[in-house]
């Protein structure tokens, strides 16, 4: 019953991110009525703060157009080329509509705006739909991202740091990703919450009753309890502490359950188990 219920919280968040969207309002009410009795409609950000100034100058906001309707993501700029984002954000992809450059997505000047194609993204080969294994992917932004003092890319984690667990770090986790009770809608503003980065057993013990879903060497997870969760870390969007005086990408917003105040962990893409895939797929050398 308890296992169940676990699973099916995970398979909600999804569908959330897969809901589609009418010109920046994600109308996610149709699958909200399909949601049967436990599963919370009290979905609102907790614990969240507004991105001021140059904060987050890496985030990208993706516009996405799928085989199935529209959706949304977020992203991390990591090169003039190149946003990296969790591969699920790219199922069923048509185009995605870039934004970087802005704290505000309907209400802002964007700095870089481009529309991406189908062929220029790519999935990790290895990832899995059904499990979320291997939550990345890449994409290649044909038109160059001309950087300025709000608009950079992340640094990604150095060799030396993959076998870091990064436990006990309290890593910044953004999005735009807000949903409210009465109006189910994206943020205008830019979104961060801090979650503390806690043992795998956190995850392991809610996802993997029935199938081994959170994987230690390539997620990551992260505290969803004292009120603070992903709702707002939309996902895609980015994981990031700061190493050696630079913001760096740990993870990347992979799944969690669609009750953001449930205190259920958040699973994340652990960004330095594919340092070899990043480097294969781009012109960064890792
Ligand atoms: C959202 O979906 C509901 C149910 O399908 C529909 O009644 C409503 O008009 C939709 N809202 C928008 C903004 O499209
Ligand atoms: C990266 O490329 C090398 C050389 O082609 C290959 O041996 C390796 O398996 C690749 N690794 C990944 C993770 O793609
Ligand atoms: C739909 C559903 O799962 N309903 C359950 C909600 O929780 C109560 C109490 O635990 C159960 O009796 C329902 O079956």
């Amino acid at each position: 019953m308890e296992n169940t219920r676990n699973v099916t919280l995970i398979f909600l968040i999804l569908t959330f991110f897969s809901s589609s969207a009418i010109s920046g309002t994600i109308n996610i009410s149709s699958v909200v009525d399909n949601i049967q009795g436990n599963i919370s409609r009290d979905i609102r950000i907790v614990g969240g703060n507004t991105a001021s100034g140059n904060q987050f100058p890496h985030a990208a906001a993706l516009f996405l157009f799928l085989t199935t309707g529209e959706s949304f993501c977020g992203g991390s700029i990591i090169h003039a080329n190149y946003i990296i984002t969790a591969a699920h954000c790219l199922d069923d992809l048509i185009r995605i509509d870039v934004q970087a450059g802005t704290l505000n997505i309907f209400q802002g000047t964007p700095q870089y705006r481009a529309t991406v194609m189908q062929r220029d993204v790519r999935q990790h080969p290895q990832y899995d739909k059904e499990t979320l294994r291997n939550d990345i992917g890449l994409i290649y932004a044909m038109q160059p991202i001309r950087f300025s003092s709000g608009l950079q890319p992340i640094a990604l984690p150095a060799r030396h740091l993959v076998s870091s667990s990064f436990i006990g770090q309290i890593p910044f986790v953004i999005g735009w990703g807000r949903f409210s009770d009465s109006r189910h809608v994206l943020s205008d503003a830019l979104q961060y919450v801090r979650l503390p980065i806690v043992n795998d057993q956190s995850c392991t013990s809610v996802y993997n009753q029935l199938f081994p879903f959170f994987n230690s060497g390539t997620n990551i997870c992260a505290s969803g309890s004292n009120g603070r969760s992903t709702c707002n870390g939309d996902s895609g969007g980015s994981m990031s502490i700061t190493l050696s005086g630079r913001n760096t990408l740990i993870g990347i917003v992979s799944y969690g359950s669609a009750t953001c105040e449930g205190g259920y962990p958040v699973v994340m893409t652990r960004v330095s188990a594919y340092l070899d895939w990043i480097s294969n797929n781009s012109v960064l050398r890792l």
